[in-house]
């Protein structure tokens, strides 16, 4: 039985991730941050009816004490380090915190491989962000990149060190350049979930409006259950590489809460209001990936749509608000 060791398994990703992995066989250890909320820290994994199917150990990304004694015990063949400080808007309120947890604190996680058990296969969770200001106007492997948040310049250290790892030690290491996704397992801080949480809410009689940053920028969104069936393909191949995960397809915030609200027979135009506290000192104004090399050489394809995926997130935060009123 091959053994994983995932952190970030409280976040969106590690959860999914862990159940593609229980699914496969493996026996899934996560990383488990010291929190006073330890009560609802494992809530994804729940949702998902996987909590008590992994295992989780205590440590933290910005020690590389506890990530050394982790691997050491845990003994991992595969470790994918989803960890991160991952919300840009948070990033210019907390510079230096995220560069230690997003940039410094994924070299924790290569270095105790790398001392440890260097021979562990290793996935870093690079993004989309790093593009920042495009430099093309379809991002592939080869493009340039251009950061544009204090988070996206951490993710970018991070991912040329896993380069840089690969290319001096020789190690399994491998970057997913993933482009946004979502699910009804996202923060609720991130744009999708706020609209579909919104449009609940304001389905259910509990809000009367939503208020969103810039209607403008546009992204290219899918399903984080695609995506992390990416990562695990990434970690199969016999070369380590780096991969754009990505639909091909970009939509406006504005589409995206046209989409959304239409889910509840509702137009967004009587609803959506601006509020400038939720715009960025610098904006990402659009990504379009190209993942064609994922889809050649790991056989890779989204298999969810960008409406079918809104429609799931807006029916589960109805269930969601509907079962705390009728509690
Ligand atoms: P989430 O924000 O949902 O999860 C982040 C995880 O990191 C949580 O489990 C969190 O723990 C953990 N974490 C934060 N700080 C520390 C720390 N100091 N030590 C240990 N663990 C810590 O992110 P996603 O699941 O959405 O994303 C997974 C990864 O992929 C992230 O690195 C993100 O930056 C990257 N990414 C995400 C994309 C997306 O669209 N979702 C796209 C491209 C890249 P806790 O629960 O305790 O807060
Ligand atoms: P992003 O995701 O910054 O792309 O990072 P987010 O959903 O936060 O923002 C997407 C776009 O929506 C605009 N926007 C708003 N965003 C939020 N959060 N709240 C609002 O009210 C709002 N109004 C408009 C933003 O300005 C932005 O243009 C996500 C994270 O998961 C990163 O960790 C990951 O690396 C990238 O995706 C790829």
């Amino acid at each position: 039985m091959p053994t994983a060791l995932i952190t970030g398994i409280t976040g969106q990703d590690g959860a999914y991730l862990s159940q593609l992995l229980l699914k496969k066989g493996y026996r899934v250890v996560g990383l488990l941050r010291r929190s006073a909320s330890a009560d609802v820290i494992g809530e994804r994994l729940r949702w998902l009816g996987i909590l008590d199917d992994v295992e989780l150990v205590d440590g933290n990304l910005t020690d590389l004490s506890s990530l050394i004694r982790v691997v050491e015990t845990v003994n991992p063949d595969e470790i994918y380090n989803l960890a991160a400080q991952s919300f840009v808007a948070a990033s210019w309120q907390q510079p230096l915190l995220t560069g230690n947890v997003t940039g410094i604190g994924a070299v924790n996680v290569l270095e105790a491989a790398r001392i440890v058990q260097s021979n562990a296969r290793f996935y870093q969770a690079s993004s989309s962000e790093m593009y920042g200001l495009i430099q093309e106007p379809v991002q592939n492997e080869k493009t340039p990149f251009y950061p544009r948040s204090p988070y996206a310049v951490a993710k970018l250290y991070a991912h040329w060190m896993t380069v840089n790892y690969r290319e001096s030690f020789g190690m399994h290491a491998s970057s997913g350049i993933l482009f946004n996704h979502e699910s009804p397992l996202r923060g609720i801080e991130f744009v999708t979930r706020k609209v579909t949480d919104g449009v609940a809410r304001i389905k259910l009689g509990l809000a009367n409006e939503l208020a969103l940053g810039n209607l403008d920028a546009t992204r290219d969104w899918g399903h984080a259950r695609d995506y992390v069936r990416a990562m695990y393909l990434m970690l199969q191949q016999e070369k380590p590489d780096d991969y754009v995960v990505a639909t091909g397809r970009t939509t406006s915030i504005r589409d995206l809460c046209r989409i959304a609200f239409s889910v509840a027979g509702l137009n967004y135009e009587d609803y959506v209001v601006t509020n400038p506290a939720f715009l960025r000192p610098a904006e990402v104004e659009v990504l379009l990936g190209d993942a064609t090399k994922a889809k050649t050489i790991l056989g890779w394809e989204p298999e969810t749509t960008l409406e079918g995926m809104i429609a799931e997130m807006v029916e589960a935060d109805l269930a969601r608000h509907s079962r705390y009123q009728n509690s």
